[in-house]
């Protein structure tokens, strides 16, 4: 259980930098407002170093607690074809946890220790994986909605300040294109096929809608930590930014498969250029991310019972090296 007072600064937000070399504390914001990236070597405030840590261990633990709503469909995609994509876009997001645990690291954090605090709840991973996926028509929302947010959300940390956060972000956005891509040609056969079809299509829209425009986190007047990310550069854009670019870039997208966005207040306003749109629900956000979402238990149940039946791999791999260190040593 999460028990972080959201909304509010707590002890893990980022800190006025205090008891720091000046002129240490100047030379980095320089090169940050130059636009320089921060390598691992580099001297950085404490709280930098805290801030990424947080977020881009959150990253890592949602692509990979990201893989088990669509791994629960391989066995039952529709056709070879199907099951083929969807099995590569599943280890795709094996991949970039795992790029994204191995930029943590750089920051001196242990891969355990990251692994630990997700098991015990410490960590958070994102909120939209603690909706189930009921039908096939879910793999191709998730494609196109959760990846296209996720999209929306990474491609500016292509430039964040952070060296290998940016550069492991570069891969991962490719592949996060074509994850959009395969889920929104699964939406579009569906909402071109039977009337059946269409209607589980609409369905998953509608229960994939709200949930994925949330993943860009608490409004911006609530959120504690985009100031000081923003200023540090780790955030390009605030969570309203990229939530309002989603809408304004998905809502022609479902127009043009002839599915009805779920928002009565939806509406084009010509005076900003862009959509408004009805009100999120934040309580449930907010539920969602104490640990309370619809499926947040089994989530959690199989990322452990992966850990502990995967220990028999991590031994085995451990000895293979061993055996292999030991022999390049003779
Ligand atoms: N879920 O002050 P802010 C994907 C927390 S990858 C849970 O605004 P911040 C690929 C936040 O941590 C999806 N918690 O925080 C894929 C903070 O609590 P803390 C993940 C959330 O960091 C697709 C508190 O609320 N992407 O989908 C959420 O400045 C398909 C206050 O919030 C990333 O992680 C949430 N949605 O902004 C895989 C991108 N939102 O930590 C498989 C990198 C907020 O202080 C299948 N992360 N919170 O205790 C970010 O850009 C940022 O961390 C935000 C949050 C924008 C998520």
């Amino acid at each position: 259980m999460y028990t972080t007072e959201l909304g509010k600064p707590d002890a893990k937000a980022p800190v006025a930098i205090g008891g720091e070399d000046p002129a240490l504390v100047a030379a980095f914001e320089a090169r940050v407002a130059a636009d320089e990236f921060i390598e691992p070597k580099d001297w950085m405030p404490e709280a930098y170093r805290r801030t990424l840590v947080r977020q881009i261990s959150q990253h890592a633990h949602s692509e990979i607690v990201g893989m088990l709503p669509e791994g629960n469909w391989l066995t039952r995609a529709p056709s070879l074809r199907r099951k083929a994509v969807l099995l590569a876009k599943v280890q795709d997001e094996g991949g970039h946890g795992l790029y994204l645990y191995c930029a943590a690291e750089t920051l001196g954090t242990s891969r355990d220790e990251m692994i630990d605090a997700l098991h015990s709840g410490k960590a958070k991973y994102s909120t939209i994986f603690n909706y189930p996926t009921l039908t096939w028509a879910d793999i191709g929302a998730i494609g196109w909605l959760v990846d296209g947010a996720a999209i929306m959300n990474q491609v500016p940390l292509q430039r964040t300040s952070y060296g290998p956060y940016a550069r492991a972000m570069v891969r991962v956005c490719k592949e996060e294109s074509f994850h959009q891509r395969q889920g929104y040609e699964i939406m579009m056969a569906l909402a071109g096929g039977t009337p059946d079809q269409k209607a589980m299509a609409q369905d998953a829209l509608n229960r994939w809608w709200w949930p994925s425009i949330m993943m860009f986190g608490p409004p911006d007047d609530n959120s504690p930590n985009s100031a000081q990310s923003m200023r540090w550069r780790i955030k390009r854009d605030t969570n309203d930014e990229l939530r309002q670019k989603f809408v304004d870039v998905t809502v022609p997208q479902a127009e043009y498969i002839g599915l009805t966005v779920p928002d009565p207040d939806l509406v084009w306003n010509a005076d900003k250029g862009g959509y408004d749109f009805g009100a999120i629900d934040w309580e449930e956000f907010y539920a969602v991310v104490r640990g309370e979402g619809p499926v947040a238990k089994e989530r959690m149940k199989a990322r452990r019972d992966a850990w502990d039946e995967g220990a028999w791999v991590r031994e085995a791999a451990s000895a293979y090296e061993a055996t292999r260190a030991a022999r390049r040593a003779a």
